[in-house]
C-alpha cells in the first residue's frame, strides 16, 4: 500500500497523532532520498519493531559544504516513494527547504569535539548541520525509535551523544552496513561512479578486511595499519584518499597501539565522487 505523503508539518503531525490514538509504537527512518538497500534494511528494522513506519526524505540544504554536491545530488522521488511502499511505510515526510528552514531560521546544534574529526574535518559544518535537522526531525515526528545505519559511523556517535546531552526521548538503533555482493557498501552517491570507478571502489571494503585480518593475527600498530590502508589507496587507479584512521570507536580520537572498540575509517575519492566505509572491531 503506498504510503501517506506529507509535505506540510500538520499533515505529519496529525499522522502521528491517528496512529497514537490506535495505541501504535512509532518508528522513524530519516533520509535524503535516493533510497537503496541500505535504506530498506532500517525500513525493515523499523517495521519489525514499531508499528507505524514514519520515512523522511529532505535533502538537507545546511550539511552540505558551498563545494559539495547538494545541486546534483540524486532526488527519483516516485521510485523512493515505490520503494517506501514496498518496505511497508506509513507515512512519507517529504518537506520543502521552506517549511524546515523558513526565514530567519538561526540555531544550530553543535555537538564539540566529535563533529570536528574524521568527516568533520573534510566536511567543516556538515555534522553541524546533521545534527541540527535530526533534532528537528525528531521534534517533528517524535518517533519511539529511530533506525540509523553504520555505515555513517560519526553520524551515528554524534547522534547518540546529542541524545544524552539534550535528554531527547528517542530510543537510537543502529543497524549493519549493507553490501554489494563484491563488498561496496550501498550508497546513493554510487550511480556517480563510472564503470572503471565502479570496478576499483571495492579497495575500500578490500583494504578495511585486510588490516582487520591484520589485527587479528596481532597487529597492534595503529600505524602500520594506517600505512596499509594508505598505500591499498594509492595504488588504486583513480582514487585519491581523504582520510584513513584507526581511532576509539568512543571518542574518535586516534589510538596506538590499538585496544578496546575500535573504528577504522576511510574516505577516499573517485573524481568528484567521494565515498566512505568502516569497519568497528573490538581489539582483545
Ligand atoms: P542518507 O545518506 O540518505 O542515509 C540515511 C540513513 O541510511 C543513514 O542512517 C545511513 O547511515 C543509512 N545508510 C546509508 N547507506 C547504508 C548502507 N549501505 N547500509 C546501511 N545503512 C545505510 O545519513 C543521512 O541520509 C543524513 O545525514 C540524515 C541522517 C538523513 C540527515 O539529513
Amino acid at each position: 500500500m503506498n504510503p501517506v505523503v506529507a509535505h506540510a508539518i500538520t499533515t505529519l503531525r496529525q499522522g502521528v497523532h491517528d496512529a497514537r490514538q490506535r495505541g501504535l509504537t512509532v518508528g522513524f527512518v530519516p533520509t535524503m532520498g535516493a533510497l537503496h538497500e541500505g535504506h530498506a534494511s532500517l525500513i525493515r528494522a523499523a517495521r519489525k519493531e514499531t508499528g507505524f513506519v514514519v520515512v523522511s526524505i529532505f535533502v538537507n540544504p545546511i550539511q552540505f559544504g558551498p563545494h559539495e554536491d547538494l545541486a546534483r545530488y540524486p532526488r527519483p522521488f516516485d521510485k523512493d516513494v515505490a520503494l517506501c511502499a514496498e518496505e511497508g511505510t506509513d507515512l512519507l515526510f517529504a518537506p520543502q527547504v521552506e517549511t524546515l528552514y523558513p526565514q530567519g531560521f538561526c540555531t544550530a546544534v553543535e555537538v564539540s569535539g566529535l563533529q570536528d574529526v574524521l568527516e568533520g574535518s573534510s566536511r567543516p559544518g556538515h555534522f553541524r548541520g546533521v545534527a541540527t535537522v535530526v533534532l528537528k526531525l525528531f521534534n517533528l515526528v517524535s518517533p519511539d525509535r529511530a533506525y540509523f545505519g553504520q555505515k555513517d559511523a560519526q553520524q551515528v556517535r554524534i547522534i547518540q551523544q546529542m541524545m544524552r546531552d539534550l535528554d531527547v526521548p528517542v530510543q537510537v538503533r543502529v543497524c549493519p552496513i549493507v553490501r554489494e555482493a563484491d563488498g561496496l557498501a550501498l550508497s546513493s552517491r554510487n550511480v556517480f561512479l563510472d564503470e572503471a570507478q565502479r570496478k576499483h571502489a571495492t579497495v575500500l571494503y578490500r583494504s578495511l578486511v585486510e588490516v582487520r585480518a591484520a589485527i587479528e593475527r596481532g597487529e597492534r600498530s595503529a600505524s602500520v595499519l594506517q600505512r596499509v590502508l594508505t598505500e591499498r589507496i594509492k595504488a588504486t587507479p583513480g582514487a585519491s584518499l581523504d582520510y584513513a584512521a584507526l581511532v576509539d570507536a568512543d571518542s574518535l580520537q586516534p589510538i596506538d597501539p590499538l585496544r578496546g572498540q575500535v573504528l577504522i575509517a576511510l574516505a577516499v575519492k573517485f573524481g568528484a565522487t567521494r565515498l566512505i566505509d568502516n569497519l568497528l572491531i573490538q581489539v582483545p
